[in-house]
């Protein structure tokens, strides 16, 4: 996908570089960028947004015919994908943690539509706060299918860690509320929240998700944005954020041939940081996010 981009900003940079622009090389270029872009997964209006900026450079007086066109417009490509992701505030999970009075528990909340990763990312997460020596309990609260809970307890049980469960379509407030509660009462570090899977458009299940998070009073609510996600990125992301006011993404599957390019999307409108990337199924599988990482996917130099 990227090849194609790259091709195409090279064809159109010998356009530039050989005469001046007209308006219809304008549009050209503009165009072939616009679908480079949309096929990394950058959803229509992030994309409309980045080529507006190219467009401004280029329908300026920025490029001259003597300038490298082609360095110019990536440069000016790469730079604005890295301005969306750079975000004001730099979080760390392990920051909220240690920011917690004497020894009270912090507690995060894991939300996403269906199969976005939420499960796997919180087994994840959870071995990597073990690795850093601090103790970890899982709240079960995807009551919704008795597979869910299954499934959590499975990695429980691999990680050795306590989940905390009821049966099958119980109160999924109720379970996080009992995990927070037997994690303070054990003095233990952190309380993973685990939930359903809910499409941003169920308003049954956004108020159940709304609950969820105003019983347990997480510490950190994250969002969890699988990295094949192209334009649902962003309605995704709003209805989310909209609902619960998140506080930074992990964006998963980044190693299933992803761009990262719904990294935008979602930081565009949680106005948050993306604090890990998802690279596979197994338990390492995390990386801490950089912005260069998802500008050189979409753009390598
Ligand atoms: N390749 C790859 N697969 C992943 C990654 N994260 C999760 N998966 C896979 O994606 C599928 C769904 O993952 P889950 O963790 O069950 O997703 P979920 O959000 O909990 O799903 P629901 O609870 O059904 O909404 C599983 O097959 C995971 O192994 C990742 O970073 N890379
Ligand atoms: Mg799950």
């Amino acid at each position: 996908m990227f090849e194609k981009l790259q091709k195409k900003i090279k064809r159109t940079a010998k356009r530039i570089t050989r005469r001046e622009l007209s308006p219809d090389d304008v549009e050209d270029i503009i165009w072939d960028l616009k679908v480079g872009l949309l096929e990394s997964d950058v959803a229509v209006p992030v994309a409309d947004e980045l080529i507006s900026k190219v467009e401004k450079a280029l329908t300026g007086e920025k490029i001259g015919l003597r300038e490298d066109a082609e360095e110019t417009l990536y440069n000016i490509l790469r730079e604005s994908v890295k301005e969306i992701l750079t975000t004001k505030k730099e979080k760390s999970i392990i920051e909220i943690i240690e920011n917690k009075e004497g020894s009270e528990t912090a507690k995060i909340l894991f939300l996403g539509v269906n199969g976005c990763g939420k499960t796997t990312t919180i087994a994840k997460i959870a071995n990597f706060l073990k690795e850093k020596g601090y103790s970890v309990v899982l709240a079960a609260s995807d009551t919704f299918r008795a597979a869910g809970i299954e499934q959590l307890e499975k990695h429980g049980e691999d990680l050795g860690l306590r989940v905390i469960k009821h049966q099958k379509n119980a109160d999924a407030a109720a379970v996080a509320y009992d995990a927070i509660e037997h994690a303070k009462a054990n003095d233990i570090d952190v309380v993973l929240i685990d939930t359903a899977g809910r499409m941003q458009t169920d308003v049954n299940l956004i108020g159940e998700m709304k609950k969820i998070s105003r019983v347990s009073d997480p510490d950190l609510t994250v969002f969890v944005g699988d990295a094949l996600t192209g334009n649902d990125a962003v309605e995704q992301a709003s209805k989310f954020e909209e609902a619960v006011d998140i506080d930074g993404s992990i964006l998963t599957k980044m190693d299933a041939d992803a761009k990262g390019g719904a990294a935008l999307s979602i930081v565009q409108k949680t106005g948050e940081p993306i604090l890990f990337l998802g690279t596979g199924q197994g338990y390492d599988d995390l990386k801490k996010f950089n912005p260069e990482i998802i500008v050189e996917n979409l753009l390598p130099e």
